[in-house]
C-alpha cells in the first residue's frame, strides 16, 4: 500500500517540477490523471497519424506525374513514422502499442475528426497539406513545450517535417490554382470543402472543452482551442492571398481592434456528428485499418520470430 505522506511529497515536487517549467520524465512519479490524460492524447495523436494515411493514399496510384507520386509516398511514410515515434511515446507511459492498437479498432478511442472526410479529387491532396498540415503545425508546435519529455521530444521532430508537408500541399495547390480555369476551379472547390472541417480539428469552442483547463494548468496543452484556431485563420488568410484563392467565410474580416481575423462559426452539430461516428467516411476508416492490422499478422508474427532467432544466437554465441 503506498503511504498517503509519500504521495503527498509526490504531489508537492510533480507540482513544483511543472510550475518550475520542467519536463515530466517516463520513471518520475505523477498523477495518475496526468498519465490517463497523456495516453488518451497521444494515443488520438497517434492513431489520428496512421488513419490520416488513408485519405491521401487513396491518391498515391492517381498522382499527376512521377515526382507528386514519388513525394506523396514519402509524405504518406512520413506519417506511418509520426505513428510510430507516438505510439513509442505512449509506451513509455505503460500501456502496450498493441492494447491502443485494440482500443482504436473497437472504437474506443478517438482520430481527428478530419480524416472522416473523402479525398475526391488531386486538389484534395493540396488542401490537406495546405491546410490540415498547416492546422496541424499550428496545434503542435506549442506542444513541443509540453512538459511531458518524450511526447515533447516526438514533436519536435513530427513538426519539422509537417513544415515540409504543408509546403508541398501549398506547391499543389499553388500550380493548380495558376493552371487550366478546370484546375483552379478544382483547387476552389477543394478549399471550399477543407476550410471549415480544418478549423474544427483544433476540437470544439473553449466554453464546451472538458479538458483544456485540466491539460492547460498541467502545461499539455500551452494554448486553448479557440487561441490555437484564431493563430490559424490569421495565418492562412494571407496565404490563400497568395494562392489567389478564398476562404468559404463570408465573416472574414480583419479587425483592427483585435489584431486579429475575425471568421465565422464552424458548424459544431457537423462536428458532434463525426465524433458519434456519422461523418461521411467514419465507417470505411475504420473498416480498412482493422482489415490492414488483420492482414499484417504475418508481418508480426515473422519479425517476433525473427526477433527470437536473434536472440537465441546471440546467446549461443556469448
Ligand atoms: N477530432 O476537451 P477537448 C495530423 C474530442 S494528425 C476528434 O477540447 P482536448 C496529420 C476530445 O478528444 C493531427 N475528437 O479535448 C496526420 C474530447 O473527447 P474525449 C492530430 C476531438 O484533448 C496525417 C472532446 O472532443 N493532432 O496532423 O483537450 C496526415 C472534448 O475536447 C477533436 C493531434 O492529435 C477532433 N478534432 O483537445 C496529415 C494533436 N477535438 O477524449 C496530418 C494533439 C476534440 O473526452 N491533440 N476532440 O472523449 C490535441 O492537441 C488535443 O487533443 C485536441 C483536443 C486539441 C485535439
Amino acid at each position: 500500500m503506498t503511504d498517503p505522506g509519500t504521495d503527498e511529497a509526490h504531489q508537492r515536487r510533480f507540482d513544483a517540477m511543472i510550475t518550475a517549467e520542467e519536463r515530466i520524465e517516463p520513471r518520475d512519479w505523477m498523477p495518475d490523471a496526468y498519465r490517463r490524460t497523456l495516453i488518451r492524447q497521444i494515443a488520438q495523436h497517434a492513431h489520428s497519424e496512421i488513419i490520416g494515411m488513408q485519405p491521401e493514399g487513396n491518391w498515391i496510384t492517381r498522382a499527376p506525374s512521377l515526382r507528386r507520386k514519388a513525394v506523396l509516398i514519402a509524405k504518406v511514410q512520413d506519417e506511418a513514422g509520426h505513428g510510430l515515434y507516438l505510439y513509442s511515446a505512449a509506451e513509455t507511459l505503460g500501456v502496450g502499442r498493441d492494447e491502443l492498437l485494440d482500443l482504436l479498432h473497437q472504437g474506443r478511442q478517438r482520430y481527428s475528426s478530419i480524416f472522416n472526410y473523402p479525398t475526391v479529387t488531386w486538389a484534395d491532396v493540396g488542401a490537406i497539406g495546405w491546410l490540415v498540415d498547416g492546422a496541424a503545425i499550428t496545434n503542435q508546435v506549442p506542444l513541443c513545450r509540453c512538459s511531458y519529455g518524450p511526447y515533447a521530444r516526438a514533436m519536435v521532430r513530427i513538426c519539422k517535417e509537417e513544415s515540409f508537408h504543408q509546403r508541398q500541399g501549398f506547391d499543389i495547390l499553388y500550380t493548380l490554382a495558376r493552371g487550366t480555369d478546370a484546375q483552379r476551379r478544382m483547387a476552389q472547390e477543394s478549399v471550399d470543402r477543407w476550410y471549415w472541417p480544418s478549423l474544427m480539428m483544433f476540437g470544439p469552442p473553449d466554453s464546451e472543452s472538458t479538458h483544456s483547463e485540466q491539460s492547460m494548468a498541467w502545461n499539455i496543452k500551452r494554448f486553448s482551442n479557440d487561441e490555437l484556431r484564431q493563430r490559424f485563420v490569421d495565418m492562412i488568410v494571407p496565404q490563400a492571398e497568395a494562392l489567389g484563392l478564398t476562404l468559404p467565410d463570408p465573416a472574414l474580416k480583419w479587425s483592427a481592434e483585435r489584431g486579429h481575423y475575425d471568421f465565422g462559426t464552424p458548424d459544431w452539430d457537423e462536428f458532434m456528428q463525426v465524433l458519434k461516428g456519422n461523418g461521411p467516411c467514419n465507417r470505411q476508416r475504420l473498416e480498412h485499418r482493422r482489415t490492414a492490422h488483420e492482414e499484417g499478422a504475418w508481418v508480426r508474427e515473422a519479425a517476433r520470430a525473427h526477433a527470437a532467432k536473434s536472440r537465441a544466437r546471440q546467446r549461443a554465441a556469448a
